[in-house]
């Protein structure tokens, strides 16, 4: 995208300092980013405080999801646009970018037009002591001005399944995209002036999170809400953060997910889906399986099987149709990720296939690919099977009771997402509702219909979002109640 500035109060803004935008896939510099300093973070939460006081804060529900569909629309427009910025930022590979990323961008927007179009509150009649009564019925208000902070994993679809129904709720945005990809917001703010979005609505400010943009933002006494999707410990820092001036926050953070694998599953279609939840998007997704529960008459030839499955991925340039799986985001993500290869041998794990780097003989070796991995032998305990590695790899472990395999799974601080496979309907409801987590699986993997509560529990996170849940995190109910 060559050079990528700030989009605050309806213009593009330049700054002082910029920093290089990186393409994973053979480490070139792609694009020049300016850094937005406090003065541009703070021009863009008043630019966003004036639009809710000018025609925006009055636009009736209808005009407003009109609006939404009209961004859905100039994001199918540039459909090829955002596909070629979403790759140079991520290097993930074109298949999946175009089936999953950009398209799921455009459905945020669509998606949460329809459920606002459509949204009701409850109403209650209250007998009153004098023998009358009185009508309780329930209006709603946008919150004001939301900050939304992003991860780089899925730039396009967790920004805007944040931004979607905060505009359609009526609030104003200040969103926040990682520094390691800034370029699908930047187009996502030309969409927005192109359709008729008014100045101040809309506002993006590029940095990082420590006494950068990030901060800020969280920082900011004109910012009335924050929605946060990024690691764990980033969450408890914006938690403090936040703390003085009282800001509600809704939070998708990380994951340690466990997949379930019962004797009586279908083989095929069991290791399809876990070679899915574990590899796709190079293991860089909140909802990934590392952790697998393979129930033990099983267990050899479902390790044989996701063995050859991981050793067929086909780690290519992005832009090639064949290729199934990129390069981690950055260099220093590699070495998180090579670190906990190291770590698996170190405390004992026998590496069933992977666990270093790959060699191309050509560009490529410039980028920040690693071998798909699959460790089995570890204990629980081990750091292993504790802390989040969000890359291509996963330990696989026996077990012989459902008990067993529903305590092990349990056994996290996280609290994300599982999955559950097997043929045997009882077990699939029963497990799948004994699993602590936000969101389970049963012979499936990120299915997803938005209209569902989307979460976790413990280290994964604060609240719901999807459907009535975005609405209730993005909007004040006001309760009114009328003497009859
Ligand atoms: P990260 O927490 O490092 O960064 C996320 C965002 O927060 C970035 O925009 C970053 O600049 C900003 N940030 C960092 N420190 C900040 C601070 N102190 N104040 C304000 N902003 C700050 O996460 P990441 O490395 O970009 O993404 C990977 C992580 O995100 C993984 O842990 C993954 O599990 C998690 N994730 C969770 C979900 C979910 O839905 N639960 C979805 C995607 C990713
Ligand atoms: O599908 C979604 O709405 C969502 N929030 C997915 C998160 C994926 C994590 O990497």
């Amino acid at each position: 995208m060559g050079q990528i500035r700030s989009y605050v109060n309806g213009r593009f803004v330049e700054s002082g300092r910029a920093f290089e935008n990186i393409h994973p896939a053979d480490g070139r510099v792609v694009g020049e980013v300016f850094e937005a300093d406090r003065a541009t973070v703070d021009e863009a939460v008043e630019g966003a405080r004036r639009a809710l006081e000018g025609p925006w804060g009055r636009l009736p529900v209808r005009d407003r999801a009109a609006l939404l569909d009209r961004i859905a629309d100039g994001i199918e427009t540039r459909f090829d646009e955002f596909l070629e910025c979403e790759i140079a930022d991520t290097g993930k590979p074109i298949s999946l970018a175009s089936r999953i990323d950009i398209p799921r961008g455009a459905a945020n927007f669509r998606v949460f037009s329809n459920i606002i179009k459509s949204s009701g509150l409850e109403s209650f009649r209250t007998d009153t002591a004098d023998g009358g009564s009185a009508l309780n019925y329930a209006v709603r208000k946008p919150k004001g001005v939301i900050g939304v902070i992003t991860p780089w994993n899925l730039p396009l679809l967790l920004l805007t399944w944040k931004v979607a129904p905060a505009l359609a709720c009526g609030n104003a945005v200040v969103a926040k995209p990682s520094e390691e990809t800034p370029s699908t917001a930047t187009l996502l703010a030309e969409v927005m002036e192109e359709v008729g979005v008014p100045p101040g609505v809309f506002n993006v400010v590029h940095g990082f999170g420590p006494e950068s943009a990030g901060e800020f933002l969280t920082t900011h006494p004109g910012i009335d809400a924050v929605t946060f999707t990024g690691e764990s410990a980033t969450g408890a820092a914006i938690l403090r953060a936040v703390a003085p001036t009282v800001k509600p926050v809704s939070f998708e953070l990380g994951g340690k997910n466990a997949a379930i694998v019962f004797g009586d599953c279908d083989f095929e279609e069991t290791v399809n889906g876990v070679a899915e939840a574990v590899f796709s998007n190079t293991g860089q997704v909140c909802l990934a399986a590392e952790r697998i529960y393979v129930e033990r008459p099983l267990f050899d030839r479902f390790v044989e099987a996701l063995r050859v499955r991981a050793e067929s991925l086909v780690l290519g340039w992005p832009r090639d149709p064949a290729t199934t799986t990129g390069p981690l985001i950055s260099g220093a993500h590699r070495d998180k990720v090579l670190s906990h290869y190291e770590l698996a041998i170190d405390e004992g794990a026998e590496v069933v296939t992977g666990g270093g780097i790959p060699r191309f003989g050509d560009g490529r070796d410039r980028g920040f690919y690693v071998q798909p991995t699959i460790l089995v032998g570890l204990e629980e305990s081990a750091r292993t099977n504790r802390e989040e590695i969000f890359g291509p790899v996963c330990h696989i472990a026996p077990f012989d009771t459902e008990e067993e395999a529903i305590r092990n799974a349990n056994d996290t601080r996280y609290g994300l997402a599982a999955s559950v496979w097997t043929t045997h309907l009882k077990r699939g409801h029963r497990v799948a509702e004994s699993l602590r987590c936000g969101i389970t699986w049963v012979n499936c993997w990120f299915v997803r219909d938005l209209r569902t509560p989307f979460g976790g529990v413990g280290l994964s996170g604060i609240g719901r979002e999807g459907g009535r849940h975005s609405l209730d995190f993005y909007s004040e109910l006001n309760n009114i109640c009328v003497k009859l």
